[in-house]
């Protein structure tokens, strides 16, 4: 096999990445270690920035994110029992949308397959055997082994990949940053408690009351960072999340039968350079941040948007200068968003190892930002993805 571009990984970045080679006939393909079915059911990311909905309109995913995206002028904090209102719209003039991962990840595989797209699902032992001008990529499909040759290697393989393992450790830096707790997910076919979202900071812990439409939740609450699912019946869920709530949000919670429930470790994750010879990597491939600022998926589209035009610069004016900056390019915005997240974490959970003087200082920060019209500026233009 011989291929211009091989991309490691059909999440949604490196699907995002094909169709966007697609459309410029260039011509890839995508090796994914899973089904389809798993990586299209796979339920995470539920915000997307004003930036990445306007790629994904501009690529020719933005028909169905037009109709069934729920446009939110803002978001709550809640802490010390009451509700602040961060209106995006008046402070930063941008909203956000709520549209699942999985409906982005959706849209894209069928945008892919009406463009003929090339994806070897179930793929294993993939080895890049060599790296430079062009590479010769081993892996197993079907049972066999395949060998495909190719210019570029592109790892969009999510923080358990393998590509990374290719830059080398003489010349990687990684910085990373584990949390001591984790978030408990649930979804659930029930209204959602409020219009917009409530990100809660509670004496007992984190909760963030979110949704996927207007009559299917998404909760998380604050966990431990050993905790095992199976401890979690439904019923502890929800009453976890309630003595969470502010007293004016209590009455307006609906329980019903989990569709889904796990937990998510939280990191700061960031390997530096983004790029070695012909290999380059984007999205939790390079970089993972908590979930708490709403970030991870707006990121690996942000890198892909700058990838995807380095290469068609590549192909269509044999120009690698735009490749060239495209680790430096994109570890700007990485830094930035590792920095809103992290506070964002920072200032809305409880910390295991915390101090009374720590705890304070935390809830002055709270107080400081929520009445201060300037800070709420700074916070609604990073959650829009304006840095
Ligand atoms: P993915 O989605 O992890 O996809 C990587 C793909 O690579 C495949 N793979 C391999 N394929 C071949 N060979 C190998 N050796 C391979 N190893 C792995 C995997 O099977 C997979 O299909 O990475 P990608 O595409 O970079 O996308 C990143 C996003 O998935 C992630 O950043 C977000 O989900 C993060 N995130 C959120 N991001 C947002 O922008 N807004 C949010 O509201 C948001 N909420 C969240 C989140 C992540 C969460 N979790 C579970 C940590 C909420 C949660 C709870
Ligand atoms: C979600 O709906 O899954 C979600 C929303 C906001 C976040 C994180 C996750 O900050």
């Amino acid at each position: 096999m011989k291929t211009k571009i091989v991309i490691i990984g059909g999440g949604p970045a490196g699907l995002l990445l094909s169709l966007i080679l697609n459309n410029n006939n260039i011509d890839n393909i995508i090796l994914e270690k899973k089904t389809s079915e798993h990586v299209a059911n796979r339920i995470r990311a539920g915000i997307l920035e004003p930036g990445t909905v306007k790629l994904l309109k501009k690529v020719g995913v933005g028909e169905r994110l037009t109709k069934e995206g729920l446009v939110h002028k803002g978001f709550s904090i809640s802490c010390n029992d009451k509700l602040y209102k961060i209106n995006l719209k008046k402070l930063a003039n941008k909203n956000v949308t709520v549209y699942g991962q999985t409906e982005v990840t959706r849209d894209l595989m069928n945008a892919l397959n009406l463009k003929k797209g090339k994806i070897l699902y179930k793929v294993s032992k993939i080895r890049i055997l060599n790296t430079g001008k062009s590479s010769l990529i081993e892996f197993v499909y079907n049972n066999k082994i395949e060998k495909v040759k190719t210019d570029f290697i592109i790892g969009c393989d999510g923080y358990h990949g393998i590509t990374k393992d290719y830059i080398p450790k003489s010349i990687k830096k990684i910085y990373k940053n584990n949390y001591d707790f984790g978030w408990l997910g649930i979804l659930s076919n029930t209204k959602p408690i409020s219009k917009e979202l409530v990100y809660i900071n509670n004496k007992d812990g984190f909760a963030l009351c979110s949704m996927r439409s207007k009559t299917r939740s998404r909760y998380y609450v604050q966990c431990d960072i050993n905790d095992n699912i199976a401890n979690w019946s439904d019923d502890r869920f929800w009453n976890n999340l309630y003595k969470k709530l502010p007293a004016d949000l209590k009455n307006r919670l609906q329980t019903g039968v989990s569709i889904e429930k796990s937990i998510a470790v939280l990191r700061n994750f960031i390997i530096e350079p983004m790029s070695y010879k012909n290999i380059f990597l984007a999205g939790d491939a390079a970089h993972i941040v908590p979930p708490t600022g709403a970030k991870g998926l707006n990121l690996a589209i942000s890198d892909i948007s700058l990838l995807s035009k380095g290469l068609i610069e590549y192909y269509k004016n044999s120009s690698e200068s735009f490749l060239k900056n495209y680790s430096m390019n994109c570890l700007d915005r990485v830094w930035k968003t590792q920095r809103f997240s992290s506070w964002m974490t920072y200032i809305l959970h409880n910390f295991p190892k915390e101090t009374a003087f720590t705890n304070k200082l935390k809830q002055t920060e709270l107080n400081y930002l929520l009445s201060n019209k300037e800070s709420k500026i700074i916070l609604a233009n990073n959650y829009i993805g304006n840095y």
